[in-house]
């Protein structure tokens, strides 16, 4: 049956949902992690919305996933839910890898996130093989895995784009550009002209775009899809973001109110005040919101949206602090290899 596609104000809608979601557990992170009952290194999504949240709308609820250390937004975006994100979050038994991986080893296969990492890179290769399986078992899956501009720098990077394009694999490559790595600038670490440049000389489908509009990242993926269906190629998306927050934890760059924490990663004045109030301008939460109402939705169904998603979120944190932790017995279950 062909898919019936949903109408804009629908497509918003279901967006906006999404993206305030996500950016209410965010929030939520923010205004409980100073009680320090959330043992996990926190690299935030914000900034990022629009790219998951576009990418996912667009796939299918069978399609997977893989994402990276920041993939709160990714996790959100796929599995549509946030008490199994905090259960994880509080290290509980909850959680949707049951306490053991905390924010940068988030999964939850059956709604097709199959695994993130902590190591830069690291999930293109077992992409590219879920999608190779995929192919062979002709099941009609997508794969899309997530990355940053960091990642491209890595080796196993070139081999895996050069198989996935070998092999024809039904696959999507989303690399997330923040043209940082923690505090080091695109242009002090890549000794080639562009990402775009060396993407291009690969034999697949090339898309490109800016946008903080969750919209048009969707309808961007769809032409991706369209595209790998019609001549077999897998695609690359190369799209912009600007990160919100520090590379880890929960303030900003430039909060007044929040000292910046001592042995903080960041060297001094390595972005602008003014490059970050410029993209705030596009922040993709605000973006979604005003187009709703310019769509003729009320603002009390705006409110009502965010409303639900924050008292979700309050729930989700409490009964995360509520549950119990993994029994100590079962501590070396899930490995691959005991004594
Ligand atoms: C293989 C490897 N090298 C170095 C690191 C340390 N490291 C953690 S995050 C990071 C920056 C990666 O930047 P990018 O891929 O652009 O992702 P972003 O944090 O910007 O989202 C580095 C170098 C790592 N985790 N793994
Ligand atoms: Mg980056």
């Amino acid at each position: 049956m062909p898919k019936i596609k949903p109408n804009k104000k629908e497509i918003n809608l279901n967006l906006f949902k999404t993206v305030d979601l996500i950016r209410s557990a965010e929030k939520g992170i923010t205004k409980y992690y100073h009680e320090d009952d959330m043992k996990t290194p926190m690299h935030m999504s914000m900034g990022e919305e629009a790219i998951t949240a576009g990418v996912c709308h667009a796939l299918n609820s069978k399609d997977q996933v893989f994402g990276y250390y920041r993939s709160h937004a990714l996790y959100i975006s796929k599995a549509h839910e946030v008490r199994s994100f905090f259960g994880e979050m509080y290290g509980k038994e909850t959680g949707c890898v049951r306490g053991r991986g905390g924010s940068m080893h988030l999964a939850n296969p059956n709604a097709g996130l199959m695994m993130i990492s902590a190591i830069v890179s690291s999930t293109i290769a077992p992409a590219v093989g879920a999608s190779f399986a995929n192919k062979v078992k002709r099941n009609g899956k997508i794969v899309a895995v997530f990355f940053g501009d960091g990642a491209v720098e890595e080796g196993v990077f070139f081999e895996s784009l050069n198989f996935a394009c070998l092999m024809k694999l039904p696959i999507i490559f989303v690399c997330q550009d923040n043209e940082l790595a923690v505090d080091v600038l695109a242009k002090e670490r890549q000794g080639f002209k562009s990402i775009p440049d060396i993407v291009k000389s690969f034999d697949c489908n090339f898309i490109s775009s800016q946008s903080t509009d969750a919209e048009e990242i969707y309808e961007l993926t769809n032409k991706a899809l369209d595209l790998i269906k019609k001549n077999k190629k897998p695609a690359f998306m190369h799209l912009k973001y600007y990160r919100m927050l520090q590379h880890i934890g929960v303030i900003s760059d430039f909060d007044k109110d929040s000292p910046r924490p001592k042995g903080g990663f960041e060297r001094e004045n390595y972005r602008s005040k003014k490059e970050y109030d410029e993209w705030f301008k596009k922040d993709p939460l605000k973006v979604l919101k005003n187009k709703l109402l310019k769509l003729g939705v009320s603002e009390e169904k705006v409110s009502q949206i965010e409303k639900e998603n924050y008292l979700e979120v309050e729930e989700s944190i409490k009964l995360a602090k509520e549950a119990p932790f993994p029994k100590k017995s079962e501590l070396f279950d899930y490995i691959y290899a005991k004594e």
